[in-house]
């Protein structure tokens, strides 16, 4: 058998495995698996450009479900490898490299192991045109389910006939010398994903983000052939911009950049020539520790950590020095500055520092090591420390005053962690004092609650009316069985700015917290909820358009699990009351000017009159009993917006918006937002 025979069969061997046991290299078959072969040609694009070659990736989603990843780096080497008598090409998209992701061994994704996974993505796919741009030539070869050969026309469905006695890269055309590059096409072999495996375009959007956030000034683009949409992400500022992104909340501390490189030794077992065995080695590596972080008036924590560019999203010994730094140092400044900041024999712990911390924490090393079950964790320990000491020094600076034009926000920042502190203090307390109260009886609960005569939880509602005036009505509406109500008055605390000890001591918002029962912020538990539904009850006007925004945000900053399951409801209460005139006398509500007018259109054409005047409501306290009941209350007629996670986190920037300093942007949102009843967001 000659040479090229002999290399073909080891080869098909290989790709044989990969397309018996897929899982083992991407994980799975589905949607992720493809997204996975994705990414495997990706980031072979952005190794290149990590290597400092090339500027652009693009990536175009074709109509037929293939896919073109295209970048302008040095172009896979064109010329025969002389140890296997291959072209650069054919090695990188034909040859398994030692273990991927799943295959265990070391990690295949970026960071300088170029062609990785180009091979097993060639595997699984039914066709695979790579061609390059070098030497001022463009090279090309195809491949059906990773075997090289050539096909007869377009498509996957082609005929095709494989190489037998060697392997040819074509030239297929000119380009000047200086155009180099790598494009490659593939289609997904549809033996190989299951039916339902779809492509993700937001997917692919965020993972294009996050990349372009991580290598300042590489464009990366998507061009959807479908809906002909494109979009381009190219960031300058890096991880500093990747910070901004991600923050939703008002800036405490501005977004601040710690950048250091540092030598470290490791140990590495390594095949010692002479005797075959292996052998332990010490050997000096470079660890670039890049950190952007701020923190902004919420108690939210957002962290993203990467080694390599590569996202752990399980952290690791990066994160644990990152974090254990912070503490140390804000521990340091507080205790010096005790008296001042009224934190005498006040114990800083790890979520008082993090809350409202925003953060990017990437590092870059060689040969990392990856622990946990799916490899998700950094292990390399020498790596806390380094993070560690970097941070640290940078923390002591800071927050000692030495970092010129940051002494107001410092001392804000302080005082935020001071807080933090003394509000997991008083919300403990405060959730212990109360469940201890629950156990014994309910009089611990606010007289102004009008509570429902069920005692289980499921079924159960509870109404948070806006206003004295509705809450009679409301009371002869709802069904005492499971309705219960809860009245506040129109000017509760503006929550944003307050602190969450603050908070608490506000009368509104501490009955809130007590009728519900669960405790708020961190200690917030959602089982202890005493309501399966809670619905927010206010006039459709412009006072409770904002009531509902504070309402809001207090659920979504301190009681974040009961918005994220679906619990959090608004009412939604009809603007007009039409009847029409005549015998077959209807009533009809409608919950939008717009609605309104189209009805009477309707009844107009149908030549139906109705009584006039229409009846408009200001308020909830003009409807009478009846009408409450039927239109809001009941479960059977009334119509509820639930309130997702989502339209929150708007709420919160929202809130940015509404308590901040611009007054023209707030009251647009006021009005907007009013008469924002859009029928399809409705949940009945
Ligand atoms: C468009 C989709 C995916 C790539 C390169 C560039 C080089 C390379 C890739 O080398 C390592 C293989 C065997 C020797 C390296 C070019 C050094 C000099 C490269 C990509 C080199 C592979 N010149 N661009 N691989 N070995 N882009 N994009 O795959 O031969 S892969």
């Amino acid at each position: 058998m000659d040479d090229y025979s002999a290399r073909h069969l080891s080869v098909l061997e290989g790709l044989e495995a990969v397309r018996k046991r897929p899982g083992m290299y991407i994980g799975s078959t589905d949607g992720r698996g493809l997204m996975h072969c994705l990414w495997e040609i990706i980031d072979n694009s952005v190794d290149e450009a990590l290597a400092g070659h090339g500027k652009r990736i693009g990536v175009v989603i074709h109509t037929d479900g293939s896919i073109t990843v295209q970048d302008d780096g040095r172009g896979v080497p064109v010329d025969i490898e002389p140890r296997t008598g291959l072209s650069g090409v054919e090695v990188v998209f034909t040859k398994l490299h030692a273990g991927g992701k799943f295959g265990g061994g070391s990690y295949g994704a970026s960071g300088g192991l170029h062609g990785v996974g180009a091979s097993v993505v060639n595997a699984l796919s039914s066709r695979l045109d790579v061609e390059v741009d070098r030497a001022g030539q463009t090279w090309a070869m195809s491949f059906h389910r990773g075997e090289p050969g050539v096909f007869a026309s377009e498509g996957p469905a082609a005929d095709f006939t494989p190489f037998v006695d060697k392997s040819e890269l074509r030239v297929v055309g000119k380009v000047t010398k200086s155009k180099t590059g790598t494009r490659v096409r593939y289609w997904p072999d549809s033996q190989i994903f299951e039916p339902g495996a779809d492509f993700q375009m937001q997917d692919l959007e965020s993972r294009l983000r996050q990349t372009a956030f991580l290598v300042p000034g590489l464009v990366l683009s998507v061009h959807d052939e479908l809906s002909d949409v494109s979009q381009e992400f190219v960031f300058e500022g890096g991880i500093t911009e990747y910070v901004e992104y991600l923050a939703a909340d008002g800036p405490v501390l501005a977004t601040r950049r710690i950048n250091e490189t540092t030598s470290f030794r490791e140990t590495v077992p390594v095949l010692d020539e002479a005797s075959g065995s292996m052998k332990s080695k010490e050997v000096e590596r470079q660890c670039v520790v890049d950190v952007a972080l701020r923190w902004g008036s919420g108690f939210d924590t957002r962290v993203k950590s990467f080694v390599n560019i590569i996202s752990t999203p399980k952290g690791g010994s990066h994160l644990t020095g990152f974090e254990q730094a912070l503490l140390k140092s804000f521990r340091t400044a507080i205790e010096a500055n005790a008296r001042r900041l009224k934190a005498t024999s006040l114990k800083i712990e790890r979520d008082d520092v993090m809350a409202g911390l925003t953060a990017v924490v990437s590092v870059s090393f060689p040969e990392p090591q990856f622990e946990g079950q799916t490899k998700e964790t950094l292990g390399t320990p020498a790596i806390k420390a380094i993070v560690a000491n970097s941070v640290a020094k940078w923390a002591d600076e800071l927050l000692a005053g030495k970092i010129r034009g940051t002494k107001a926000e410092v001392d804000a920042l302080l005082d935020k962690v001071v807080s933090e502190a003394k509000t997991r203090i008083s919300a403990r307390s405060l959730k212990d004092t109360q469940r201890r109260k629950n156990a014994l009886e309910s009089s611990s609960l606010p007289s102004k609650l009008v509570d429902c005569r069920g005692s289980a939880t499921v079924g159960s509602e509870l109404f948070i009316v806006e206003g004295d005036s509705a809450l009679g009505t409301a009371k002869l509406a709802r069904d005492s069985a499971f309705q219960a109500l809860l009245p506040i008055r129109g000017k509760i605390l503006n929550v944003q700015k307050a602190s969450l000890s603050d908070m608490l001591s506000n009368a509104e918002c501490a009955a809130i917290i007590q009728v519900l029962g669960a405790g708020s912020g961190r200690t917030f538990d959602l089982e202890q909820v005493r309501y399966e539904k809670i619905i927010l009850m206010s006039d459709a006007d412009v006072d409770g358009a904002h009531i509902r925004t504070l309402l809001l945000t207090l659920f979504f900053r301190y009681m974040r699990p009961l918005v994220e399951a679906g619990r959090v409801y608004a009412a939604v209460p009809p603007l007009h009351r039409v009847e029409t005139a005549g015998r077959n006398k209807e009533v009809i509500y409608t919950y939008s000017q717009q609605e309104l007018n189209d009805l009477l259109r309707s009844l107009e054409k149908a030549g139906k009159s109705y009584k006039q005047p229409i009846q408009r409501y200001k308020g909830l306290g003009e409807m009478d009993a009846d009408q409450l009941a039927e239109t809001t209350m009941q479960p059977s007629n009334r119509m509820l917006r639930r309130i997702t996670a989502v339209d929150a986190a708007a709420g919160e920037r929202t809130f940015e918006l509404l308590m901040g300093n611009e007054v023209a942007p707030r009251r647009d949102f006021i009005v907007d937002s009013a008469d924002d009843f859009d029928r399809e967001k409705i949940d009945a």
